[in-house]
């Protein structure tokens, strides 16, 4: 099995990257820098003609989607461990909860932070109120379901649902509906954050603006 990753730093790229080194699976690591406007390079948009950023090159195959290829990783490595085995009980939540993410987190972030380039700049202030609300029912959601004390979303294991769940609440570290803002998502947050797959992730993307305080 072999895979190159196409990321950028800190983006919808950065979940599946975790969970290449969380897991030790073999990987090259290739930089689309879309601050730089790399994702429209021709050659790249052979790869991925949406344009965005992740694509995992799987034994040669160009994929795409982020909570996709979280799930297709859990399916190919199920020695990892880090999605509830098919046909046990936690099973249906991961999928509710992956499904969850993909469909509504997700798609509220791309709208706050494509709202005037995806949409009518004249429009992008209402786009932007609407996934304001989606985000914070999100993080409503999601901090009642770590309140009984879990230290993990499902299973009671790490899964792809906190990889995909960590990088959606980084990305809200700048809006005015912050995951942080959620009394029972710090304590879950600080938990993922220490994992030294998350330190190496950063260290990696050359990321520092999201991480627990030293100690
Ligand atoms: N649903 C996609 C979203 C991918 C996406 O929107 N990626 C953003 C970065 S977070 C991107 O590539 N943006 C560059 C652009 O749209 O030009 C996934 O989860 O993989």
């Amino acid at each position: 099995m072999t895979y190159a990753l196409y990321y950028s730093p800190g983006a919808a790229s950065m979940a599946v990257h975790w969970m290449l080194l969380e897991a030790g699976i073999p990987f090259e690591a290739r930089l689309i820098n879309i601050d730089e406007g790399a994702q429209h390079d021709p050659e790249y948009r052979r790869l991925n003609p949406a344009g965005r950023v992740p694509t995992l090159i799987v034994d040669g195959v160009p994929r795409h989607e982020s909570a996709a290829l979280l799930m297709l990783l859990a399916e190919r490595h199920p020695d990892a461990g880090l999605a509830p085995a098919p046909g046990s009980p936690d099973r249906a939540e991961w999928f509710e909860l992956m499904v969850f993410m993909a469909n509504t987190v997700l798609p509220a972030m791309r709208d706050w932070f494509y709202a005037d380039e995806d949409g009518d700049p004249a429009g992008a202030e209402a786009v932007q109120a609407l996934a304001q609300r989606r985000i914070e029912q999100s993080w409503e959601r999601l901090d009642a379901l770590v309140a009984d004390g879990r230290n993990w979303l499902v299973g009671g294991k790490l899964s792809t649902a906190d990889f995909l769940a960590v990088m959606l609440m980084r990305w809200s570290r700048n809006l005015p509906c912050k995951a942080t803002n959620w009394p029972y998502l710090v304590p879950y947050i600080q938990r993922l954050r220490a994992l030294p797959s998350f330190i190496e992730l950063n260290t990696r993307e050359g990321l520092s603006n999201w991480s627990n305080p030293a100690s």
